[in-house]
């Protein structure tokens, strides 16, 4: 049966090209975009603040919706300044949701989590699937809280809920908001516009990095995986490179050579380094076969040449 599918945070960075991605797979009436923000041709949308449950119910119900992806969240830099408000949203917005699909026996859900799970007792390099998790923000709490509730869900109820750890996602397609990777799409922008970027991190923190078409692929692959595959409900590790921005840096320089950067730090600075710099992925690769297509030089190229046109 062809799923009707619901996306919370539709607008968002992620959302917005998934939105588009399951359209193209499954028919664009089959997928339910709602935010609380809008944006121009995205029908069908509906205005959704994700605290609002009673509206949340009706919606499900009037659209007769059969799977969830919830990507209505705050990142870990603006999460930093509204724990509290972080919390409700990331995490009792998501148990609410959970809730619903065991009441409502929804099909699927998908429940973003994050490499700000990790935290500094975790093994920075190629950091293991089954770890200590101590994350140093609210946005990595709250995720690494959602995680042992998605295994809850499925072990206790049945719910069928996936769940995968994005690294920094970069994309041309759309702008981040908030988050401490998203320093690794606007270098591409400013390099373009200006011909200088001014960096919120230091020259060599690393950190696991993906190119959006990968994240995309990701998703779409582990949401249709066989159950039968899939080992654990809390998130996969998944990896595609590992950078750090004097490498992305020197990738674009390599086709603008005027390009020029300067490093002030800020807090975000402190949030990276509680986080780790490349994460095993081996997993995901033996439940559902995952392998990406985009390292830091093909994406660099990809990213130009999309922007390009932009700023002409
Ligand atoms: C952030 O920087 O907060 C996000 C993430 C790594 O989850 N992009």
């Amino acid at each position: 049966m062809t799923p009707k599918i619901l996306i919370t945070g539709a607008n968002g960075q992620i959302g917005q090209v998934l939105t588009k991605a399951l359209r193209t797979k499954y028919g664009q009436e089959q997928v339910l975009a709602t935010d609380v923000n809008s944006i121009e041709n995205n029908e069908p949308f509906e205005f959704l603040d994700i605290m609002d449950t009673t509206k949340l119910h009706e919606i499900i119900d009037r659209h007769g919706i059969t799977q969830i992806y919830h990507l209505a969240a705050l990142l870990s830099a603006s999460g930093e300044k509204n724990p509290l408000k972080t919390w409700d949203i990331n995490l009792n917005a998501f148990l609410t949701i959970l809730e619903t699909a065991r009441e409502k026996k929804l099909d699927k859900i998908f429940f973003p989590s994050t490499i700000a799970v990790f935290g500094k007792t975790t093994p920075r390099t190629d950091t293991p699937q089954d770890v200590p998790l101590v994350p140093s923000t609210v946005y990595g709490m709250s995720k690494a809280t959602g995680e042992l509730w998605c295994q809850y869900y499925h072990d206790r109820y049945g719910v069928d809920v996936r769940s995968l750890r994005y690294p920094g996602i970069i994309g041309w397609q759309s702008l981040p908001g908030g988050g401490t990777t998203d320093y690794a799409v606007e270098i591409y922008h400013e390099a373009l516009k200006s011909g200088n970027f001014e960096c919120f991190l230091n020259k060599d923190t690393r950190l696991p990095m993906m190119y959006m078409d990968d994240a995309i692929k990701a998703t779409i692959q582990l949401m249709e995986a066989d159950s039968d595959r899939l080992s654990i409900r809390y998130g996969y590790n998944i990896s595609a490179m590992s950078f750090s921005p004097e490498d992305i840096y020197l990738e674009i320089k390599k086709h603008i050579p005027d390009f020029t950067i300067s490093y002030k730090p800020d807090y975000r600075e402190a949030i990276a380094r509680s986080w780790t710099e490349s994460i095993d992925s081996s997993l995901a690769q033996k439940d559902w076969d995952w392998k990406p297509d985009y390292d830091l030089t093909s994406m660099t190229t990809d990213m130009l040449d999309h922007l390009q046109n932009m700023y002409k």
